[in-house]
């Protein structure tokens, strides 16, 4: 039997539902997701099965008009993503008609397009009626020529058979890249860093959670069984340290707990989470701090 395998990236806007369509195809949660924009920050693969082809998602940083230096390694790292591919997804909203930022990215696609195929996924069609999904296909279509228009729902699994099924064909013929069982290749005190980040950014409001990052320091096997996993949070400021911790503890106590929840099911064993606050002005401009989330600091420079 021929096997398949190859890269397939996920590309959009922030908030189009990239890390949302990575679990899904994969079946685990892999790269975090909320309600908030910019929430990927690096590169993450996942890997699913269809029948004898092995698909590796890439997840990607939304693609937007970067102004600080850490944006400009998220781009750059997104873009690197659909460069790197056989074959790349553009997710569109569906409920936003055709914005500047996608115009944007259609205009970047050209080069891509020259290597591989591009494929539109139209997402988010539980948020609207047939008849625009049809007008904006038409458009979207008009303004660039994709291999293949898809339209799903990432969230509710609408359409994402018939896209994974179209994808397996679409990657080139050669051994699989990973074993059978693996589904990420993230690093657990990376998946763990991020889980804390995901419920640091549903809680705080505003700028803060695009002014923080979070480091695993620590991890320590214990004999019965259970992780101690220290992480480090950095802030900018001091005011952002207060608001991290809240009144009498109260806001990182419930981000610790959520967070060991969702990691003692995700490892299946218990969980000794310690989280800690630093603040650090200039953390995003230091080149270990991008090392550690995946980016590449040279990557950020202007
Ligand atoms: N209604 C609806 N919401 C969705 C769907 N897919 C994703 N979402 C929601 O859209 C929001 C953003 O999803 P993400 O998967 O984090 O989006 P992303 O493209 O990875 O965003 P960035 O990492 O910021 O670039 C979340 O609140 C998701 O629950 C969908 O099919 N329908
Ligand atoms: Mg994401």
């Amino acid at each position: 039997m021929t096997t398949r395998a190859g890269f397939i990236a996920l590309i959009g806007e922030p908030n189009a539902g990239k890390s949302t369509l990575l679990n899904r195809m994969v079946g685990a949660k892999v790269s975090i997701v909320t309600h908030k924009v910019q929430t990927t920050r690096a590169r993450i693969r996942g890997v699913a099965l269809e029948g004898e082809s092995q698909l590796v998602f890439v997840d990607t940083p939304g693609l937007f008009k970067p102004r600080r230096r850490l944006d400009r390694a998220m781009v750059a790292a997104a873009w690197g993503g659909a460069a790197d591919a056989d074959v790349v997804v553009l997710l569109v909203e569906a409920h936003r008609g055709v914005p500047e930022g996608v115009e944007a990215i259609l205009e970047g696609l050209g080069d891509i397009a020259r290597g591989r195929k591009v494929a539109l996924a139209i997402n988010k069609i539980d948020r609207v009626k047939p008849e625009t999904l049809l007008s904006l296909t038409q458009d979207l279509n008009a303004r660039f020529p994709f291999a293949e228009t898809f339209m799903i729902s990432a969230e509710r699994g609408h359409g994402v058979e018939a896209l994974r099924r179209w994808l397996a064909g679409q990657l080139p013929e050669g051994p699989w890249l990973y074993p059978e069982d693996q589904i990420a290749d993230l690093p657990l005190r990376m998946i763990a860093a991020e889980t804390t980040r995901e419920k640091l950014t549903l809680r705080l409001h505003q700028e803060l959670p695009y002014q923080l990052t979070v480091e695993t320091e620590a991890w320590q096997e214990r004999k019965d069984g259970s992780a101690r996993i220290d992480q480090l949070i950095y802030v900018t400021r001091d005011g952002h340290k207060g608001i991290v911790l809240g009144n009498k503890g109260e806001t990182i106590k419930a981000v610790s707990k959520a967070a060991r929840e969702e990691l003692e099911e995700f490892l299946g064993r218990r969980v000794h989470l310690f989280l800690q606050v630093k603040v650090r002005p200039n953390w995003q401009d230091e080149a270990e701090r991008y090392s550690e989330m995946g980016l590449n600091f040279r990557d950020g420079k202007e």
